[in-house]
């Protein structure tokens, strides 16, 4: 029988590929959303660098190209509970993804109010979800997209295992018991700390209802485009390139097409762990694929595909194009030097072959970054949100030193 999947944030630049990518499976795939993303474009007075079509019209296109239908619900994860209720006994899913939360760390950061609402937007979603599968006793696996952040990137010297950690305790009498725990948890933003705090309530729900939850956590998304969203530009992805929501090395490739420097926060020597927007996509279906048994604890998997320095990716980006790298102020608080080691090995196990940085992606990103070039707005590209009051944005100032 056709199986059912609903994804919360299915319209934004993770679940939109996944959408597409599952009903091109076979999944029956229902989308809901509540198109905060787009409206958090209209307040930072931002927009995708890709001409991104509107929901409706996103989903047509789908269905006149491939006779497949998506179905669509604009309803808020975090306050209409009875809606999501509603909509989720009515389709009964064999999986709900979860990408509806609020994910920059610079937004998250901006103010007292944008801390308050990630905080009630990702908490209420995540919560709501878990009490409405509880309530109708649903036997739904949820897939949620967690974040390599949760882990913080403090180098402990190890590589970071798929959420748990193997420790020994020393007890008063001197003996040593054995345990795996959650991996401290050391977030470095607001938003990061949502995240954090969503495993407990995964963990609760897991033990305490026997909810099947896989988390997912993935690192820095980079590129635009799957083989689904480059069958026609009307179902083009989101490539965001402002100083909030732009990652970083999308946001190297859109500054190289525009003749921008390159924007090194401090020494760059920040490690991070990538994987590309197709390979996104290809782990979530082997996430839906291999549920937890009902009553395991939380499956907890690392969706990565390699780690980089910061500085590194601007070399490397400046060697394909020619940018200057300009190395301006941190405006985050963050180690300046970490080193960063983390297994994937569940999903290597699984099947999946990386899409690296040398695979020629980096090339379409950066065609597609020069195609639609002219739609950018160099104001956005400053990073202004601070983690305090006393630092500064990073922006590129007169006479800043450009290598
Ligand atoms: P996005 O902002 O593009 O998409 C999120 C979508 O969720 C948007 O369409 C938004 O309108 C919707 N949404 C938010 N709150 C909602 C609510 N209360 N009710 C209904 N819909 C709501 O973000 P993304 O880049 O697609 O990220 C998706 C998920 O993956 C996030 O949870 C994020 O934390 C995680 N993630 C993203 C990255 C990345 O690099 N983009 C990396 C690691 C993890
Ligand atoms: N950075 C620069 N220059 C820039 C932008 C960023 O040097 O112009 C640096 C930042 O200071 C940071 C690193 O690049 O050290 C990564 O920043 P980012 O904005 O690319 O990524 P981050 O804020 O960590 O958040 C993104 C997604 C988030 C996801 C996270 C995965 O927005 O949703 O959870 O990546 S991870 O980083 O693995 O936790």
């Amino acid at each position: 029988m056709e199986k059912k999947i609903v994804i919360l944030g299915g319209d934004g630049f993770c679940g939109w590929p996944t959408a597409l990518h599952l009903s091109a499976k076979d999944y029956n795939v229902t989308i809901v959303d509540n198109l905060s993303r787009r409206l958090i474009d209209v307040e930072l007075g931002a927009s995708s660098l890709t001409p991104i079509k509107s929901t409706e019209r996103r989903l047509e296109a789908w269905t006149r190209i491939t006779g497949r239908q998506i179905n669509f619900e604009k309803i808020d994860a975090a306050k209409d509970y009875e809606a999501l209720k509603s909509l989720l006994n009515r389709v009964r899913p064999d999986t709900v993804i979860h990408f509806a939360e609020q994910r920059a760390a610079p937004y998250s950061m901006k103010s007292a109010t944008h801390k308050t609402y990630t905080v009630d937007n990702n908490i209420g979603a995540t919560h709501n979800l878990l009490s409405i599968l509880s309530e109708l006793e649903l036997d739904t696996h949820v897939v949620h997209l967690g974040t390599m952040g949760v882990y913080g990137y403090d180098d402990a010297g190890l590589e970071i295992p798929e959420g748990y950690l193997p420790v020994q305790i020393k007890t008063e009498t001197g003996e040593f018991i054995s345990r795996e725990v959650l991996y401290p948890t050391d977030p470095g933003s607001v938003y990061h700390m949502t995240k954090s705090m969503d495993q407990l309530l995964f963990q609760f729900y897991a033990k305490n209802d026997g909810i099947r939850v896989t988390d997912l956590h993935q690192g820095i998304v980079w590129g635009t485009q799957t083989e689904e969203t480059r069958l026609s530009e009307s179902l083009i992805n989101r490539f965001d390139y402002d100083g909030d929501y732009g990652t970083v090395l999308n946001r190297f490739l859109m500054q190289a097409a525009v003749g921008h420097p390159l924007t090194v926060h401090g020494t760059g020597g920040q490690t991070r762990a990538f994987i590309h927007i197709q390979d996104t996509v290809r782990c979530i279906a082997l996430a839906v694929e291999n549920p937890p048994a009902r009553g395991a604890r939380v499956k907890i998997l690392n969706q990565i595909t390699e780690c980089h320095r910061v500085r590194d990716l601007a070399s490397i980006v400046s060697k394909v194009t020619g940018a200057k790298v300009a190395f301006v102020d941190n405006p985050r608080k963050e180690a300046d030097e970490n080193d960063l080691r983390v297994s994937n090995a569940t999903f290597i196990d699984l099947g999946l072959k990386p899409t690296t940085l040398e695979n020629g992606l980096l090339a379409e990103t950066m065609d597609i970054a020069v195609k639609y070039a002219l739609r950018h707005d160099p104001a956005m590209i400053p990073c202004v949100s601070t983690w305090t009051s006393t630092q500064r944005p990073g922006e590129v100032k007169e006479r800043q030193a450009i290598a």
